[in-house]
């Protein structure tokens, strides 16, 4: 049951430190580690769960620029918001750092020249833009210019914002530096690169060797693996990251001016370097070695869906190109949360952020609500009156409402005094040997990542207190049978008992309210740092925890409902926000084309097809080339969407084809036909699709 040693060493994503964290963060990277973690804990295991801000990346220097101010700035002023939202949220890292500090700079420094040192990088030099003015390449955020496609003038150099054509800085016309607006040169600029092509094969091995990952994390995997991995640069001309090694640059014979570490490869170091700081701050610097080199500990990733490529292909590469490093041993990655049905979207407004969350509602609330719905292995959607539901008709009405009938009977038929159990009646002893399961079934759940199935598990034994306690009907035996009335609350007193730890993995704030109550003490805590020996764990959590005679403590109400009106307004908000942000880019809709008659229409030959196979088309950023079978034929189709979809993810999926297209080359390949896609106002692109067979014509 229980796959991994006793030693593990747990991380969740670095959250880029250019905005606050919002439910969807929490849902994908966050709560399961920290379900996860308190859980470890309570069963004793030596974990350190470790995380921080990501603080570089070309998205924090745009941020900067577009405030006028700097990327320092940027990260000072939510790298705290993070932290201490995290922290009110329950978040029970050992450590939380953040990447723009100097033990970070270090770690990823020499990370980076131990694989420079071991020849695992290879070298390019192509021609990029470069800035005069201000002594620096520009990375495509840093150019403008005039949209080739449809003459916007203020067309950033990946994409331009009002068509939504994704372009390459030298498609630009008239390009100009958003750094000093100077006209940019052409100049050829030097590379390090990470040729995953080369590691294929090992990692194939690495991946094969772990068939308990789950399945939406191996499938994303597999479709990696067969559109074959591609060198990734893993340096950038960018003025803000960790430098290149000045000394690596110079035995390559590189300038190393304005170079820096590509923010993916240094992030993940960020793991190994949040260790190092913890261990500082243990006083023994060397602790974090036992993390990190020793085969016997254990290291798993924390994540959402997009991050899987980075977890299990990019960082286990330059792990075993390092050398001295375990590689990660499992990689949860979770799936996307929407909200109210509707795509998360933190450039439209459409996020729950947690900060302001808790400005109304106490954290069990939405530990609770968003653990009983994660998106473990498809996406989930967040409701507000959902939310409500699981608060008022779960955690209130089942949890809550047990503990205050067994602690109000405690307190007014025995004077918050445990009473004696004597002569247990049958359906006593078959709740307390029921009782005892509960731990094991659950921690099956937990270590299998299942954390949904595990809070649905824990809340079924408070169903069961609730169904012994109106079976057991106290509130008569009291004066028919006070010995049949003590056993009864003898038994739903060692239920929540029970509940106030194996609830604390995922209400932790109500869980020690919960013990308080019961004036139990000698319970290990989930919360990181050395504890006593001899405490109650997990497992004791089967057995009965209150002696007859034990004092109870001053009762309290757990929950409070949510009204109705409370959860207006937070829709309410949500509308409000998602408008005022939604219309803030008032980016006009496309032009109206001229009109047409239907015999225009009817030339075209629209068919279904279905995608056999989707690779990208290699020195192309924006090409993808499809087989689709269209039924009476397959067809080559070569699809300008690279930079919109992952190739895996088109493989298998209903398209719509112009099938009477002229065929055309491009990059010396031949497209036969071309995908009907929408594209929305600010470009986002979706496939148009319908449930009909390949070769169905559309009309
Ligand atoms: N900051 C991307 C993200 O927040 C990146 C994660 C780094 S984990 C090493 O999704
Ligand atoms: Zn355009």
């Amino acid at each position: 049951m229980d796959e991994y040693a006793d030693r593990m060493l747990v991380t969740s994503a670095l959250p880029y430190a250019n905005g606050p964290i919002h439910i969807g963060h929490l849902a994908g990277a966050y709560l399961p580690a920290d379900l996860y973690c308190r859980y470890q804990r309570l069963r004793a295991r030596d974990v350190v769960y470790v995380c921080g801000s990501d603080e570089f990346g070309v998205a924090i220097v745009v941020r900067a620029l577009r405030e006028g101010t700097t990327p320092q700035a940027i990260v000072d002023r939510f790298h705290p918001l993070i932290r201490d939202s995290f922290a009110a949220f329950g978040m029970s890292f050992d450590h939380y750092g953040r990447t723009s500090g100097p033990v970070h700079r270090e770690t990823s420094q020499d990370f980076f020249r131990r694989l420079a040192g071991n020849e695992v990088f290879v070298l390019k030099t192509d021609e990029q833009l470069y800035d005069a003015t201000a002594g620096v390449f520009l990375a495509d955020r840093f150019v403008k210019g005039i949209c080739p496609e449809c003459g916007y003038k203020d067309a950033y150099g990946d994409q331009c914002e009002r068509c939504g054509t994704s372009l390459s800085p030298a498609e630009l016309l008239s390009p100009r530096s958003t750094l000093s607006d100077a006209v940019p040169e052409v100049r050829t600029t030097t590379h390090w690169y990470l040729p995953l092509g080369d590691w294929q094969k090992r990692l194939q091995e690495y991946v094969a060797s772990h068939s308990e990952w789950k399945p939406n994390v191996l499938g994303q995997i597999g479709a990696w693996f067969t559109s074959g991995l591609r060198d990734r640069a893993i340096t950038r001309d960018v003025p803000w990251g960790v430098p290149v090694p000045a000394d690596v640059a110079k035995a390559a014979q590189v300038s190393a001016r304005g170079k820096v570490i590509y923010v993916w490869f240094d992030a993940p170091i960020g793991y190994i370097s949040a260790t190092r700081e913890w261990a500082q701050a243990q006083g023994d610097p060397s602790l974090w070695e036992r993390y990190w080199k020793d085969p016997a500990s254990k290291l798993l990733h924390f994540i959402g869906k997009d991050n899987i490529v980075f977890h299990t292909l990019m960082f286990p590469a330059m792990l075993m190109g390092h050398g001295d490093f375990v590689v990660p041993h499992n990689v949860p990655a979770n799936e996307f949360l929407t909200i109210e049905g509707r795509k998360l979207s933190t450039s439209r407004g459409w996020a729950v952020w947690l900060h302001e969350y808790l400005e109304t509602f106490p954290p069990d609330y939405l530990r609770y609500a968003l653990a009983a719905t994660l998106p473990e292995s498809k996406d989930a959607d967040f409701s507000w009156k959902e939310f409500q539901l699981r608060v008022n008709s779960e955690l209130a009405d089942i949890l809550g409402n047990f503990v205050n009938r067994a602690l109000t009977f405690a307190k007014k038929e025995f004077s918050g005094v445990v009473p004696p159990l004597v002569s247990p009646s049958d359906r006593d002893r078959d709740i307390l040997s029921r009782l005892a399961d509960f731990p094991g079934r659950i921690a099956v759940a937990y270590e299998r990542f299942r954390f949904r199935e595990a809070v649905a598990l824990t809340m079924d034994v408070a169903r069961l207190g609730n169904k012994y306690f109106n079976d057991s009907q106290p509130w008569k035996t009291r004066r028919t049978d006070r010995l049949a009335c003590g056993n009864a609350i003898h038994v739903s007193l060692q239920l929540c008992a029970a509940l106030s730890v194996l609830t604390d993995p995922v209400l932790p704030f109500t869980a020690k309210k919960l013990r308080t109550m019961l004036r139990l003490e000698g319970i290990r805590s989930s919360m990181p740092g050395a504890q006593p020996a001899g405490l109650i764990g997990w497992d004791g959590a089967g057995a009965p925890l209150l002696a007859e005679g034990h004092v109870l403590g001053p009762r309290a109400i757990l929950f409070t409902k949510v009204d109705d009106a409370v959860i207006d307004a937070q829709v309410e908000r949500l509308t409000r926000q998602g408008e005022e942000q939604g219309k803030a880019p008032a980016l006009p809709f496309a032009e109206s084309k001229a009109m047409i008659d239907y015999e225009a229409f009817a030339r075209l030959d629209l068919r279904m097809g279905i995608v056999l196979s989707a690779e990208r088309v290699r020195k192309s950023r924006k090409l993808i080339c499809l087989q689709v079978d269209l039924g009476f034929e397959e067809r080559q189709i070569l699809a300008g969407v690279a930079q919109h979809f992952d190739p895996a993810v088109l493989t298998g999926r209903r398209v719509v084809v112009v099938a009477n297209l002229q065929p055309r080359k491009m990059m010396g390949m031949e497209s036969r036909g071309m995908l009907l896609m929408a594209e929305d106002r600010d470009g986002r692109l979706a496939l148009v699709t319908a449930d009909s067979e390949a070769g169905a014509v559309v009309r």
